[in-house]
């Protein structure tokens, strides 16, 4: 799973890559800093995660994570090659989300490229960006097919009228194969100084500037400065627990050892995939999974705890996942 970041030039896209990814790629206050896309991962702060950890002391804790890309800004004309064009674009056909990052902080020396701050024409304008994109994949694979004719031609004609309208069309997997971004799940992100009022777009409210200056704070003093400026109290790490409430993902847990762990799965995976992630010899040697959940090791205290008070199950391999189990795979070497 991958999360990109898109937006118009400057709007602090790399400086909440960083944010997120603890990373370290270059910022600065003129547009189109970003050129290469930077890719990055970023470590969920799942709340039930940490009670577990609270709860059974592991020595070694590791979070799920998820991948952020961050690409370059793009402007009005961007499908159209404009600014650093259609190849920026490409750089996001394969995310599984758009975290659309907005700008509503003022700046004397940010330059913005439309001058005035105005969150919701630059939305717009991106928007627009993403269906003409699309409309021209659309239609050169219906030049394509025009020979062949059939079902498909029909179809795409079909979403070529929709671009065309400005809705983005229903995400299909053939849709997906042809790495159509409108259609994609999105998050849209404010970043302001004040909020005095919600947001407009339903948007999550942030302020990059704030985090920067607080890191290092303990995350209660955080919360209640976000409050007070109008912020979503959860800062960054809330915006990927959001992306990840907009896909289709479950948390499951393992633990081993010393080490406690989360991961984050496709919904509907099975048992023996799950395996698969942790390690492939436990997908090839996979005999059963014992699984409790989260909330029921997190009250006894352990796994053994909790399969002395019969909370534990036997699983076999097509057991599909659930959010919040845990999971001990039995496997054979
Ligand atoms: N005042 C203020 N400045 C910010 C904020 N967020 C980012 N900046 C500044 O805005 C400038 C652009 O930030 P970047 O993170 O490079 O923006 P970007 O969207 O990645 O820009 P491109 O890669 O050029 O598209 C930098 O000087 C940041 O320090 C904010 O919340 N408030
Ligand atoms: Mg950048």
């Amino acid at each position: 799973m991958k999360l990109g970041i898109a937006g118009l030039p400057n709007v602090g896209k790399t400086s909440l890559f960083n944010l997120l990814t603890e990373g370290k790629s270059e910022v600065a206050p003129y547009p189109f800093t970003t050129i290469q896309r930077n890719i990055g991962v970023a470590k969920i702060s799942d709340e039930r995660f940490s009670r577990l950890v609270e709860a059974i002391k592991p020595t070694r804790s590791t979070p799920a994570q998820i991948e952020i890309v961050d690409i370059a800004g793009l402007v009005e004309g961007a499908s159209r090659g404009e600014g650093l064009g259609n190849q920026f674009l490409a750089n996001i056909r394969d995310v599984d989300l758009l975290i659309h990052l907005l700008r509503s902080f003022a700046s004397e020396t940010i330059s913005h490229p439309y001058t005035e701050v105005d969150p919701v024409r630059d939305y717009e304008v991106i928007r627009s960006e993403f269906l003409l994109s699309d409309l021209e994949i659309i239609e050169r694979r219906m030049k394509k097919l025009s020979k062949l004719g059939g079902e498909e031609r029909k179809r795409l004609e079909e979403i070529a009228e929709l671009l065309r309208a400005g809705t983005p069309p229903p995400l299909t997997p053939e849709l997906k194969s042809y790495g159509l971004i409108s259609p994609k799940p999105e998050l849209i992100v404010i970043n302001g100084d004040e909020f005095t009022t919600p947001p407009p777009l339903n948007a999550y409210p942030i302020s990059i500037k704030l985090e920067e200056e607080m890191a290092g704070l303990p995350e209660d003093e955080k919360r209640s400065f976000r409050r007070e400026y109008g912020l979503d109290p959860r800062g960054p790490g809330g915006i990927i627990m959001e992306a990840i409430g907009r896909l289709d993902m479950v948390f499951f847990y393992t633990i081993k050892g010393e080490e406690a762990r989360a991961w984050i799965i496709r919904g509907g995976t099975k048992a023996i995939d799950a395996a698969g992630m942790i390690h492939s010899d436990m997908k090839k040697g996979f005999i059963k999974a014992e699984v409790a959940s989260v909330e029921d090791i997190i009250t006894l205290g352990g796994f053994s705890s909790a399969q002395e008070k019969g909370k534990v199950r036997t699983e076999g391999k097509d057991y599909r996942i659930k959010d919040g189990d845990v999971l001990l795979i039995r496997f054979h070497t």
